[in-house]
């Protein structure tokens, strides 16, 4: 790829960008939403320790999908259904440029790193049994080898929704005989998770067996719009979930025993939630009820005492009374499964981008039942509340100190490791290299995770970045762009190119945090109103517009110096 596309990239993408922006600070109506207590910048600094990451996932990043022995999953299945859609065949291409990947760590100064394995990589149809794809070893030996002589470390998800298609041919995948003992797919997850920290966890010292299992379960098993596209709205969304859990046990048991004492690691499971506002104080039991539901689904179980939350039992007793059922679609676990699931996490991992407003809708009894009826909720979301390019993804900052701060009254106070969070763009001609919304969902929402770390006393060790770079965006493909990095996949090469964000955050790694008196806090002062939709006028008073001059001035500052920094990066 010539030097051409990539100026050209750079220059019309920044400079219409910084145009755009000049006039959408002047006509961007006031929403009003600012809090002035509440959104207020806090300065200070993260625990000297705190982790600072980046995260992507085998899929969406990787490519070679069908190189060496490598087995199809069944995201390479649902990509080739048909002809018009996008695919993970090439992605990001990073299975051959995975060096480039971590300079791009290097310069932002990331000590952290989190990627997926792809399970059919190394085991082609998922079963040990049937083979190993040495090449899919060797690929994940050089990637951990490079990054750890780059002096980052690896932080590695076992299963981030790439199943072997093999293992849902021929056992249904998660819905495996979800209620016995003797479930095939716990084994299996259990034989693969044995090989990785057999083969990697000399190096590697956190692991996360699954990411996301609601998505897995409810998009999965239940609505069925995710590979494998099972379609039981009823049902299948807690079978698959029930069998999730128990094979995250299993992993975690199997390191317990067999790899602790050894290689001195964490294990841990990420789990993604939105935080629920109740629309008024009526709905506040109904918002609880929808964090129960998502992330108390797994959470309850694994930190809590090995069993579903009492809300969810309690709800599900009664549907099934309703719908004249003898047993709730609600699966049980024996006392010995309970005992096994409890505890079984060293850390928790959080995935949050969003917060949704809740309204309670209980009890009209429905037909066709299935998890979003279960739950007696509907969602929406306040109207001064920003969107991103994801239809689903609000701007709401304070909502990530809401839910840490949840998860640290209802889990016992665990290590929390927020293992993503990011905005999406679209992908539009020109692209957008100056992102500053991005600059400003970063600069919010560390703030807000520097609030509960440092006022509400919140474990919380690490922030990761979703994502190093764009890439695969599941079922909205390349349409959704959430990297520091921009990837032109028309680009044969798949060159990378660092966007204003990734100078932004390497500031903000550099400074740990909002110190008081730096360079960079002086930057986000001067950014924090615009980026908060308001100015500094209708926060404190009338000020006969000097402050409004100021911060239009403050972005005059701001651009070359973004301008600089993105093209020595
Ligand atoms: C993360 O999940 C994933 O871990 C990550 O792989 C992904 O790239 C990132 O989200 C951004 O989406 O397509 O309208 O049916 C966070 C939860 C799950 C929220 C999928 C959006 C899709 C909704 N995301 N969900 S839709």
């Amino acid at each position: 790829m010539s030097a051409t596309a990539s100026d050209s990239i750079m220059e019309t993408g920044t400079f219409v960008n910084c145009f755009l922006l000049v006039i959408s600070l002047v006509i961007i109506p006031v929403n009003g939403g600012y809090d002035k207590e509440r959104d207020a910048l806090l300065k200070g600094t993260f625990p000297q320790d705190f982790i600072w990451s980046s995260a992507t996932a085998a899929y969406q990043i990787e490519g070679a999908w069908n190189v060496s022995d490598k087995g199809p999953s069944v995201w390479d299945t649902l990509a080739h259904q048909d002809n018009n859609r996008d695919t993970g065949d090439v992605a990001c291409d990073s299975y051959h440029k995975y060096p480039a990947d971590i300079q791009l760590m290097k310069q932002m100064g990331l000590k952290y790193y989190r990627f997926s394995i792809s399970w059919p990589r190394i085991f082609p149809t998922g079963e040990q049994q049937d083979g190993v794809n040495q090449d899919g070893v060797d690929y994940y030996n050089n990637l951990i080898n490079e990054l750890k002589a780059n002096d980052i470390e690896p932080m590695v998800t076992l299963f981030h929704w790439d199943l072997p298609q093999a293992l849902q041919d021929r056992y249904g995948g998660f819905l495996n005989n979800h209620t016995t003992n003797t479930t095939v797919i716990h084994d299996l997850f259990g034989d693969y998770a044995r090989f990785c920290y057999q083969n990697f966890g000399d190096r590697v010292k956190y692991w996360i067996t699954f990411n996301d299992p609601w998505i897995i379960a409810l998009e999965g098993y239940g609505i069925g719009n995710f590979p494998p596209k099972h379609r039981d709205p009823a049902e299948g969304q807690y079978k698959a979930a029930h069998n999730i859990i128990l094979s995250h046990a299993k992993a975690y048991h199997i390191y317990d025993d067999e790899f602790r004492a050894a290689q001195g690691g964490q294990v841990g499971i990420t789990l993604n939630c939105d935080w629920g506002t109740p629309k008024t104080p009526a709905d506040a039991d109904a918002a609880i009820r929808y964090i129960q539901f998502s992330m108390g689904w797994f959470a309850h179980p694994i930190f809590k005492n090995g069993d579903y939350p009492e809300v969810m039992k309690t709800t599900m007793t009664r549907k099934a009374q309703e719908e004249g059922r003898t047993t709730s679609r609600l699966p049980e676990f024996t006392p010995e499964q309970k005992a096994y699931i409890s505890g079984t996490g060293d850390f928790f991992g959080l995935n949050h981008y969003t917060t949704v407003e809740v309204i309670d809708t209980c009890c009209t009894p429905i037909e066709n039942p299935s998890y979003d009826t279960d739950k007696d909720i509907g969602t929406g979301h306040a109207p001064d509340w920003p969107r991103a390019a994801s239809s689903w993804l609000y701007v709401v900052p304070w909502g990530i100190r809401n839910l840490l701060g949840w998860i640290k009254e209802e889990y016992g106070d665990p290590d929390i490791y927020v293992t993503e969070n990011g905005r999406s763009d679209h992908d539009q001609d020109p692209a957008i290299m100056m992102d500053m919304e991005r600059i400003c969902y970063y600069m919010m929402y560390t703030n807000e995770v520097m609030k509960a770390s440092n006022l509400d006393s919140v474990k919380v060790k690490a922030y990761t970045a979703w994502s190093l770079l764009d890439n695969f965006e599941w079922l909205s493909g390349y349409s959704e762009r959430f990297g520091l990095h921009y990837v032109d996949f028309n680009d044969p090469t798949r060159t990378r190119y660092p966007k204003a964000s990734s100078v932004f955050f390497k500031q903000l790694v550099r400074n740990n945090g909002y110190p008081e008196g730096s360079e960079f806090t002086k930057y986000v002062e001067n950014m924090w109103y615009f980026c908060h939709n308001t100015t500094e006028a209708e926060v404190n008073g009338y000020t006969g517009g000097a402050s409004q001059i100021s911060s239009l001035f403050s972005l005059f500052l701001a651009i070359p110096m973004m301008i600089a920094y993105s093209l020595i990066a």
